[in-house]
């Protein structure tokens, strides 16, 4: 039976060494109990680093033998690939970069290499344990090459990616050296998924401008794969914190707590050590607090957590350092026999002991200057079982664009942080109540279960629409048919669009020209007297007989607007009005004055906007702004705004491709109809065939034609293989 793997840099273990004995701790973490309805289950398992460098045979094997009694399966890591892949290359390039710390970001070529090296290790130890039909979960910034690397070996697994953290800005991922094969890595993927939708747009941003693949509502087409990208953001086991909050033993820490720190209002700040999460800064800003407000002097301490993390790298030790100075600074200018301002430990806790922080509270401070979700802050409210608490919480951090009912603030802007502070210790009880409430409500809802069922649920819909497509696939044995059909006809009308179709999408348009190979098919195909070949393009009457005059072949030119018949020069096919134009063209020039290496096509029947030249991005804003501009000023008036590859046409909706064809179809004998087209202004000639006529689409979009292939090189082989005896 198919199974699911999940794979995480970590295993949601850790395995300790105390007088050569092994010991192994199951890890608390969020994810680990989302997952733990997975990998539990039956042959599903769970693939990563086990947490300690093993260096003894006899060690690895026990740990090896042990792990699989727990579904899970683990990937050794040496001494020196923990520094340099996890320390090195994942937490001092890729963890500054995606934050926006690029100052703080490292960039090393043999750091890279060993994040190389380690990935295709996962994806070694990987292959071991795939097969056919099996579903992949690939998790967060540590494994970013691993779905391609996975792809290579095993090309039909379903393969999903979340990353945890943010993905940055293109102008931020742009600046890492190995953006290109950091982006392909991802790729490999089927699905992926994001905290936020700022995330995904900025990753998609980047697939558009490195790796030059447009997005369609988050779905890319990368080699023919469908692979598509959302916004998922990960909730928490609610009921595991409602519940830990209301047992005894934390109840009976709470009174303890209490009775040693007194009774002031407490402010908490929770956090793993990273520059990330502001915790000077919030430091600073208590201290100016304090400052401004003495009246909370001896009433209000800060409750402030630091988990040990990562101290083995400079940049972390240099910020602990700092936060004692701070901690240190402000408790020796404020404090009282009676009253400690500053609360800290820098260690962790049990859960009940968190619990009993979370509900102590009053406030809670979560302010970090980047962060992908941030899981405290939900924690904090899911703890709150009075629903009496505030929580600040930074824009920065991907829960508030869930938590809008908490004080959201800018972690720069230490006044607001200051005002926030306060208004959050002079709150009505009422009010309070009423914006946990809701938080509550939507944490409940959007659980840590819901998130993985929610992934899952994508990742299969992603697999399900690749299969729809395949079935339309032309296959070999689709082929022959088409093939032995054309063959044994006595008369056949052929339609092909030209760009898309029959060429490449080129960026300068005398490259479209056909090149010798489409002229030899071209040549072969247009000999044959039992063959009417219809060249049905959008492009120039002039164009199309400039590039195919020496062909004895039909032209359906401008959508439809011009045909030329054999041995006829063009004609119109309806008497079109025309007086639309100048108005359409002054608004059309005014952003050619807007926007530098744009311009204005004329053709008879239509007028296009081209933005090929245009900087990218830029380009596509204009283009939105145009069409709505463009959908206000040609309602009623029988016109039609068409989207095509970089141009943007408007043209009469009397005129369409299908028309077009309509008047070639209308006068036709023949007993074999094809119809080759790539993009949506084909549909129409699509539409416009007999029920047994054959209809081909370049590419995976949905499309009314029966059959479809990758490229438009396969349209070549075909048309290549009807004139093979
Ligand atoms: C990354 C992303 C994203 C903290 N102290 C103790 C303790 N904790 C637990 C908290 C919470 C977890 O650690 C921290 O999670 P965060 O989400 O706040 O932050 P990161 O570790 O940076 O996580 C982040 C997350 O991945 C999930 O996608 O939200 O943005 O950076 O669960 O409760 N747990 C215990 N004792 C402590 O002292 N037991």
């Amino acid at each position: 039976m198919p199974k699911t793997i999940i794979v995480s840099n970590r295993l949601p273990v850790k395995i300790s060494e105390e007088n050569g004995k092994l010991s192994s701790k199951p890890s608390e973490g969020g994810l680990a109990t989302g997952l733990g309805s997975i990998y539990k289950q039956g042959d599903n398992i769970w693939v990563g680093w086990p947490g300690m460098a093993l260096t003894k045979g006899t060690h690895k094997k026990e740990v090896t033998r042990d792990l699989r009694k727990q579904n899970m399966k683990p990937v050794f890591l040496t001494a020196a690939e923990i520094e340099d892949f996890y320390e090195g290359f994942s937490n001092e390039t890729l963890w500054p970069n995606f934050h926006y710390f690029n100052q703080f970001a490292v960039y090393d070529e043999e750091l890279w290499k060993a994040y190389q090296k380690v990935n295709r290790k996962f994806a070694k130890e990987l292959d071991d344990v795939i097969e056919p039909g099996d579903t992949l979960w690939v998790h967060d910034y540590q494994l970013l090459l691993l779905p391609q690397m996975i792809r290579e070996h095993n090309p039909r697994s379903t393969i999903g990616f979340f990353l945890h953290i943010p993905f940055p800005s293109y102008e931020s991922f742009r600046l890492l050296p190995w953006r290109r094969e950091l982006l392909e890595g991802m790729l490999g993927s089927d699905f992926l998924g994001f905290h936020t939708y700022d995330d995904m747009r900025h990753f998609l941003s980047s697939v558009s401008r490195l790796a030059g693949l447009g997005n369609e509502n988050g779905k890319i087409t990368v080699d023919n794969r469908l692979v598509m990208a959302d916004a998922l953001p990960m909730g928490i086991d609610y009921d595991k914190y409602a519940e830990s909050a209301a047992s005894p033993d934390t109840l009976a820490r709470e009174v303890r707590y209490r009775t040693s720190i007194g009774d002031v209002k407490l402010i908490l700040s929770i956090d793993r050590l990273d520059y990330s999460k502001g915790i000077p800064q919030r430091l600073r800003a208590f201290e100016t607090f304090l400052d401004m407000y003495p009246d909370f002097r001896e009433k209000v301490s800060i409750f402030m957590v630091v988990v040990p993390s990562r101290d083995t790298v400079p940049k972390y030790r240099q910020l602990k350092e700092e936060i004692d100075l701070l901690v240190g600074h402000i408790n020796g200018k404020y404090a009282r026999l009676n009253w400690t301002p500053v609360h800290y430990f820098y260690r962790s806790f049990p859960l009940n002991a968190l619990s009993a922080f979370y509900r102590m509270s009053q406030v809670a401070l979560v302010t970090p200057m980047r962060d992908g979700m941030n899981l405290v802050c939900k924690e904090y409210i899911a703890s709150k079982l009075d629903k009496k608490g505030v929580l600040i919480l930074s824009e920065m951090a991907g829960s508030s664009k869930e938590l809008s009912d908490a004080i959201l603030i800018n972690p720069n802007n230490i006044n607001q942080l200051i005002e926030a502070m306060h208004t959050a210790l002079t709150m009505p009880e009422d009010e309070q109540v009423k914006h946990m409430d809701i938080m509550q409500r939507s944490l409940k809802r959007y659980n840590i279960h819901h998130w993985v069922s929610l992934f899952m649920e994508r990742l299969e819909y992603v697999k399900k629409s690749q299969e729809a497509l395949r079935t339309k696939l032309l296959d070999e044995g689709l082929t022959n048919q088409i093939i032995g059909s054309y063959k044994k006809s006595k008369e056949r009308l052929i339609f092909l669009d030209y760009d898309g179709t029959l060429t490449g999408f080129n960026l300068d348009p005398d490259e479209s020209k056909p090149d010798e190979e489409l002229k030899s098919i071209l040549k072969k195909l247009t000999k044959d007297k039992k063959n009417n070949i219809v060249i049905i393009s959008g492009r120039s009457r002039d164009t199309l007989e400039a590039w195919l005059s020496e062909f004895n072949l039909e032209i359906v030119a401008e959508h439809g607007a011009w045909i030329r018949r054999h041995g006829e020069k063009f004609k119109t096919v309806t008497k079109i009005a025309n007086n639309w134009k100048s108005e359409i063209l002054k608004v059309m020039e005014g952003y050619v004055n807007l926007t530098p290496g744009s311009f204005v096509e004329h053709k008879d029947y239509s007028l296009v906007w081209h933005y090929r030249k245009v900087e990218t991005g830029l380009g596509e804003i204009r283009t939105r702004e145009l069409i709505s501009h463009m959908k206000y000023i040609t309602t009623n008036r029988n016109l039609h705004v068409m989207e095509g590859d970089k141009v943007l046409e408007v043209k009469s909706s009397e005129i369409n491709k299908g028309k077009g064809a309509s008047v070639i179809l209308d006068k036709s004998k023949a007993d074999f109809i094809m119809a080759c087209g790539d993009d949506s202004t084909d549909e129409d000639t699509f539409k416009a065939m007999p029920q047994n006529s054959y209809t081909i689409k370049v590419g995976s979009a949905a499309s009314a034609a029966k059959y479809s292939v990758t490229s438009f090189y396969d349209i070549r082989d075909l048309l290549r293989k009807f004139t093979e005896r």
